[in-house]
């Protein structure tokens, strides 16, 4: 008879104890919910794009600082043939007469240097941040 009684308080106990896990994970997984809300890659909206014009045998600006997801525009002013072409070849425009553009989207932080494939002192620098 005791022995009954035993048995039907032990699941009773595991219950509450059962009530009690589930609880505490409602609120562990609610805060990791609004924790995975805020972080995301999305581009700030102000991060529409940044155009460099080649003139007079120069990347103007040659220096440019830009935030990760931006897309660089290069534009060729020109009359003579450019390139735009990565140090490290992570991009290239291939030649671009008088007029033409290329466009490379900077997804990754870091300074990338890049150089005219057919005038050696027309360098440039993009700093990613
Ligand atoms: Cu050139």
């Amino acid at each position: 008879m005791s022995g009954f009684q035993k048995k039907s308080k032990k699941p009773a106990a595991y219950v509450i104890c059962l009530f009690m896990v589930i609880i505490s994970t409602w609120g562990v997984s609610c805060s990791s919910y609004s924790d995975t809300g805020t972080t995301g890659t999305t581009p700030p909206a102000g991060a529409a794009g940044t155009e460099v014009t080649m003139q007079g045998q120069a990347f103007r600006p040659a220096t440019l600082t830009v935030t990760a997801g931006t897309m660089v525009t290069w534009r060729n002013n020109d009359g003579v043939t450019h390139t735009v072409t990565a140090d490290d070849g992570s991009f290239d425009s291939g030649s671009l007469s008088g007029g033409d553009n290329f466009s490379h989207t900077f997804a990754v932080k870091g300074t990338f240097t890049y150089h005219c494939g057919f005038h050696p002192t027309m360098t440039g620098k993009v700093i990613v941040q």
